[in-house]
């Protein structure tokens, strides 16, 4: 498809409840939605980028940039673009995963509406549903997270994440544990809090039988993670470190994690998601479909993703009531303690655009340059 204009906006959606990590804490996302305008319809994508460079180094202002003045004249000048294609157009541009992986997405859903094609189809995945999870963030006291917790088990979550920093883990972990039983599904999420100092104190989580430890190290400490590794028998997952198949094919082979956690947007794109999953697969390491508090775009998304074979474990998409009060498109729900996967054509969802535009706190258009 050939593209005339790419429009960004950012909205404002109020997370229901605070959302705190090691790294910070959320009250509204800041969501950042692109739309392209081809010569065969359109299609919507999401850029996964926090309002701050905390979690990753690009944020909305800077994805915004870096689309504006360098990615989508790029992709309107190159004529005819597949979304396979998308990739190649960008690769002279350095980092900006997210905000590539916005524009391919995007590209992806135009593509595949115009030959009535799901998402779930083109990556090649099965099936109806997905096991919901739910990633639970840091609160005040451990009686406000049993209190948290309870209500996400009552709300039916079979697996459930919770973010732990310094100050805030063996003791939350071990009275969650006691609250879910043993056999459930408990997993951990540092955010990169902790150093090769805190070995002996993350040893102790062994015994609290989590499914996995996410990023605890550094982003770029991958031969810390492999050490760690070794001195403990809870599975190491590794999520900021993995940023290409490139990546993840080292952090494998170095022993530095035997779980990983994709998301799209942190790797380039879905396309490069589903390779990284290749890549696991063949390595015979399971996969699970991370989150990014994203709108109803971005999560019908991962709810194709997540529909690959070797996403062994849930991931964490959860239902659009633990996010928002209101989203820009369809719901997603809970039916008999799963989540359905969109199956119409491209994302498989509508954007409402009345709440779109209410949402919207800034609106750009950029065109191509006429030839000539
Ligand atoms: O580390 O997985 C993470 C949200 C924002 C940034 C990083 C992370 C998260 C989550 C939320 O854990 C997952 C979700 O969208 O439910
Ligand atoms: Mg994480």
């Amino acid at each position: 498809m050939r593209f005339d204009a790419v429009e960004l906006r950012s909205l404002e959606l109020p997370l229901v409840r605070p959302f705190r990590t090691s790294f910070g804490t959320e009250t509204v996302r800041e969501a950042l939605v692109v739309r392209v305008l081809g010569d065969d319809g359109e299609g919507y994508g999401e850029c996964v980028a926090g309002s701050e460079p905390l979690y990753s180094s690009e944020f909305v202002a800077s994805s915004w940039l870096v689309m504006r003045d360098h990615l989508v004249p790029a992709l309107l000048a190159a004529g005819s673009t597949r979304a396979d294609s998308v990739k190649d157009v960008l690769a002279g541009f350095s980092g900006h995963r997210m905000a590539k992986a916005a524009l391919e997405m995007a590209v992806l859903d135009a593509e595949l509406r115009s030959r009535c094609e799901s998402l779930q189809e083109l990556l090649g995945g099965t099936g109806e549903s997905v096991t919901p999870g739910v990633s639970v963030g840091i609160t005040t006291d451990v009686v406000e997270l049993l209190d948290v917790v309870g209500r996400y088990l009552e709300e039916g979550y079979q697996r459930v994440k919770l973010k732990i920093e310094p100050g805030f883990d063996l003791e939350p972990v071990a009275a969650v544990r006691q609250l879910v039983g043993d056999g459930f599904m408990l997993q951990v999420d540092a955010n990169t809090a902790y150093t090769r100092s805190d070995f002996d104190l993350l040893a102790r989580l062994d015994e609290f039988g989590l499914l996995l430890l996410e990023q605890p190290l550094d982003e770029e400490d991958i031969l810390g993670h492999a050490e760690l590794a070794r001195r403990l028998a809870t599975p190491i997952c590794l999520d900021e470190s993995v940023l290409s198949v490139r990546s993840a094919a080292t952090a494998i082979e170095l022993g530095a994690c035997s779980v990983v956690n994709i998301k799209a947007g942190r790797v380039g794109g879905y396309l490069e998601a589903r390779r990284v999953h290749d890549l696991c697969r063949g390595a015979g390491v399971p996969v699970w479909c991370g989150g990014m508090l994203e709108t109803g775009l971005g999560r019908a998304a991962n709810l194709a993703l997540a529909t690959l074979p070797g996403f062994a474990l849930p991931g964490d998409i959860s239902a659009t009531s633990r996010y928002f009060h209101e989203d820009i498109t369809e719901r997603f729900e809970l039916v008999g303690g799963r989540i359905g996967v969109p199956k119409g054509p491209g994302l498989g969802v509508t954007v409402d655009v009345g709440t779109l535009e209410r949402l919207t706190r800034r609106h750009e258009i950029v065109h191509a340059r006429q030839a000539g």
